[in-house]
């Protein structure tokens, strides 16, 4: 497995240290007096130092608390991490359609979170979130050009969408706010707030991957999005690849220029690229995995299995996820493995997503007409080989049946991280660890060098990794655990979020500067050691 990439020790050091000019703390002001202040100018209320930068994040989805139900994305749990450390304002879509949507944002305050959240109408819903977001740029962020709808009316509404979205947020900010947006629902939103007159620093986090420019460039107004990134002062994403990628991509359609190492000109705005991989709340996916033996959810389905080993699937319901080729690679296994028939069983967990669009429709068909079919050929009266489950589970028991799977299957044709892959990892016992089969695609394989890394497509060598794994000795499985375990303990959501944020606070032509002199121009990508072959 390949180095670690270098942007991850950095942010180690970073997080054991933070520069004090970074840190993000609750300023005094909160969205509850939502008062209209002018865009560029300074409430007299607001003294606000570099060290007393109010959060302010962006996403579609916010987690606005209600009943504390447990949520699938990983976006939300990942961010939820990032600003119980900082306070701040958490805006986007409340997730609602309604007939004539407010223009102001609905505020909640939680704790030391403000969570501000809008309506959409269902036109603005079909042509932003259900088609541009998830029928053109999900798919070619993942490599699915066979899976893209182009339609200019809902390209149209992608960006009238984050227009109105930047409009609703101006009044909410203040001149001193880092805003740190998500994922590729608002690629243009840093743009439409730079058309408003903000100056704040602005960040942008992309939680899928960016793939290659003869891939890329099948997005309609390829170039409009690309200048877009252009109104950021840092662009992060999972992996040095996709990083690399991406500014491969500006250089090929000449936006800008290239003034170093990571870092571009854009109409004389310097924006910073660079790898961030997100981890997990490590710590406390540890203890719910020790305490979970107690966990109802847990004790029945160990009772259930009997004495049989376990393997363990949890994802949305996505085409990204490789599910049709897991369950195949499991059933190739079975069929060339026959002395562990009746021995193993494969729980597959996975919530439907995305069920008005019409790809996912059809996949959701597919897939549970895959594991009849699977079960009807290879099982036995008193063996369901597979066990495909569309739930969502709680987190204490998700750790609990991680940890007692022998194998974690994480098999994505393509994923910009895949957090499943460091859950159960943490949820491993110590002395006793499970074997974490990994697709080559995720991005957590340029992290977790314990795994076996897998080509998903290629069914053979998946059931055969399958096989090996249940046949590793312990000491092979604690090494490999180790090496994982120890990465992830470093590289939490905290030293994540911390990193990400110390290097948006950075971002000043003197930061740029020192950041050059540390990278020498080689002309390799800065960040792009630890890319798996
Ligand atoms: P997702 O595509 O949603 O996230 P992933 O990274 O695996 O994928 O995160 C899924 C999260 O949802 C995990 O925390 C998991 O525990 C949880 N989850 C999944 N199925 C569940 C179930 N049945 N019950 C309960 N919880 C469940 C996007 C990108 C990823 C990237 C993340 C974070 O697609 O590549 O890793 O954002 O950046």
């Amino acid at each position: 497995m390949a180095d670690i990439p270098d942007i991850t020790r950095e942010a180690q050091d970073r997080a054991a240290s933070p520069p004090l000019e970074s840190r993000v703390e609750v300023s005094e002001s909160t969205l509850g007096k939502t008062k209209r202040l002018s865009r560029t100018g300074r409430s007299r209320k607001q003294v606000s130092s570099s060290s007393q930068r109010r959060l302010v994040v962006v996403s579609n989805r916010v987690p606005v608390p209600k009943d504390g139900a447990s949520k699938a994305g990983g976006l939300t749990v990942a961010l939820e991490g990032a600003l119980k450390q900082s306070g701040g304002l958490w805006f986007g879509w409340s997730g609602d359609t309604v007939e004539s949507p407010s223009d102001q944002a609905k505020v909640v305050q939680a704790g030391n979170i403000t969570f501000a959240v809008l309506d959409l109408s269902q036109r603005d819903y079909d042509e932003y979130y259900a088609g541009f977001a998830n029928r053109a740029l999900w798919p070619i962020c993942h490599y699915r050009l066979d899976l893209v709808q182009i339609e200019r009316q809902e390209l149209d509404g992608y960006f009238r969408v984050n227009r109105a979205f930047a409009a609703s947020l101006a009044p909410l900010l203040q001149p001193e706010d880092v805003i740190w947006v998500h994922d590729y629902h608002f690629i243009p939103l840093a743009a439409e707030l730079r058309r408003l007159g903000f100056k704040n620093r602005i960040g942008f986090f992309l939680h899928i991957p960016w793939p290659p420019s003869d891939v890329a460039s099948a997005l309609p107004a390829y170039q409009q999005l690309l200048q877009g990134f252009g109104a950021y002062d840092l662009v992060g994403f999972h992996t040095p690849q996709d990083a690399e990628n991406f500014q491969r991509c500006l250089v090929r359609e000449n936006i800008g220029s290239s003034i170093g190492t990571g870092e571009h000109e854009i109409d004389g705005h310097k924006v910073r690229i660079g790898a961030f991989p997100v981890g997990i709340d490590t710590e406390t996916f540890v203890r719910a995995a020790a305490n979970a033996e107690r966990n109802a959810l847990v004790r029945r389905t160990k009772a259930s299995l009997g004495d049989r080993d376990l393997i363990i699937g949890v994802d949305r319901l996505d085409y990204s996820k490789g599910l049709k080729q897991r369950i195949e690679a499991f059933s190739c296994f079975i069929k060339s493995n026959p002395d562990f028939r009746n021995r193993v069983t494969y729980i597959q967990i996975t919530p439907k997503s995305r069920s008005d669009v019409p790809e996912y429709q059809r996949m959701q068909r597919e897939i549970a007409e895959q594991a009849g079919w699977t079960n009807g050929s290879l099982g036995e009266v008193d063996w369901t080989p597979v066990r495909y489950v569309n739930r969502t589970v709680g987190h204490a028991a998700l750790a609990g049946l991680y940890r007692m799977s022998q194998i974690g299957l994480v098999t994505p044709l393509r994923d910009g991280m895949n957090l499943v892959a460091k859950e159960f990892v943490a949820a491993q016992q110590p002395d006793d660890p499970g074997v974490l089969i990994l697709s080559r695609f995720a991005g957590a394989a340029h992290e977790l060098d314990g795994a076996i890394l897998v080509n998903p497509y290629d069914t053979e060598a998946c059931a055969g990794a399958i096989a090996r794994a249940l046949r590793m000795p312990l000491e092979e499985r604690r090494e490999r655990w180790d090496s994982m375990m120890a990465r992830l303990r470093t590289n939490s959501v905290e030293a994540w979020c911390q990193h990400f944020l110390s290097s948006l606070g950075n971002v000043s032509s003197e930061g740029l500067e020192a950041h050059a002199t540390t990278n020498p121009e080689n002309g390799r990508y800065p960040f792009s050691e630890g890319a798996p072959a």
